[in-house]
């Protein structure tokens, strides 16, 4: 039997989300985080970098939510939810799997860590490190998420991600734009609004609500 070790209000929901998309029977062991928002120490019992998602199936442990993702196609999608390998599709699919925790999400985690001084640093340095922390968002955090955001509103001109049908390159994207439509917001984009509209309203996404708990994001 297939567990996910799921993070509340995390990107692991995507993992739920993509098995309750294939009809594949799975548990889910949640856990909390702590109040530094922080996975809690549990989660490194079951592996070593105390991140989520973790699938465990039989004799196998896998972090690292693309990697699951594969693994769950490989042996449980029958070849669904990925464009056939001789189609241009698949590599903008391949792309799209990478890209997701590869290039989109480095940029907003560090936009979330730079959007509020640590507690405990003395009150006479921190306005110099709010100017320093604004400059660093201005200078290169802001345009280099004002160019995501440009090239997924571009990359969904054909309805999905890897072109006309629905993929789990549409599961691995889908966190980067919730988490990029509740901190910063779209502008002038509405590919992207409809993108998530799109999801949201889809049963498998709405039953892995219901198994997950709580989720800020939809
Ligand atoms: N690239 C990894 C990122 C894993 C990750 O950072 N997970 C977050 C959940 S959003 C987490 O576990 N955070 C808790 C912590 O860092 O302590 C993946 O996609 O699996």
């Amino acid at each position: 039997m297939i567990t996910i070790h799921h993070l509340e209000n995390s990107r692991s929901q995507r993992v739920l989300w993509l098995l309750e998309e294939l009809g594949v029977p799975y548990d889910v062991k949640r856990y909390e985080r702590l109040p530094s928002l922080q996975g809690p120490p549990e989660l490194r019992a079951v592996h070593p970098l105390g991140k989520s998602p973790v699938l465990t199936d039989g004799e196998l442990t896998i972090a690292e939510t693309g990697a699951i993702v594969t693994y769950l196609l490989d042996r449980y999608g029958e070849g669904r939810l990925v464009p056939p390998q001789d189609k241009p599709e698949y590599w903008r699919y391949q792309h799209f799997l990478h890209h997701a925790e590869g290039s989109a999400m480095p940029p907003l985690f560090l936009k979330l860590v730079l959007s509020r001084i640590p507690p405990g640093v003395p009150f006479f340095v921190r306005p110099i490190l709010a100017k320093a922390m604004q400059a660093v968002d201005d200078r290169l955090l802001d345009p280099q998420i004002a160019n995501l955001l440009d090239y997924w509103n571009e990359a969904l001109a054909d309805g999905w991600f890897a072109g006309a049908e629905f993929s789990a390159a549409d599961v691995m994207m889908s966190f980067p734009l919730e988490a990029a439509g509740a901190r910063i917001g779209f502008g002038n984009r509405p590919r992207l609004s409809a993108f998530l509209a799109k999801i949201h309203a889809r049963s498998g996404y709405e039953a892995a609500l219901q198994r997950g708990g709580p989720y800020a994001y939809a």
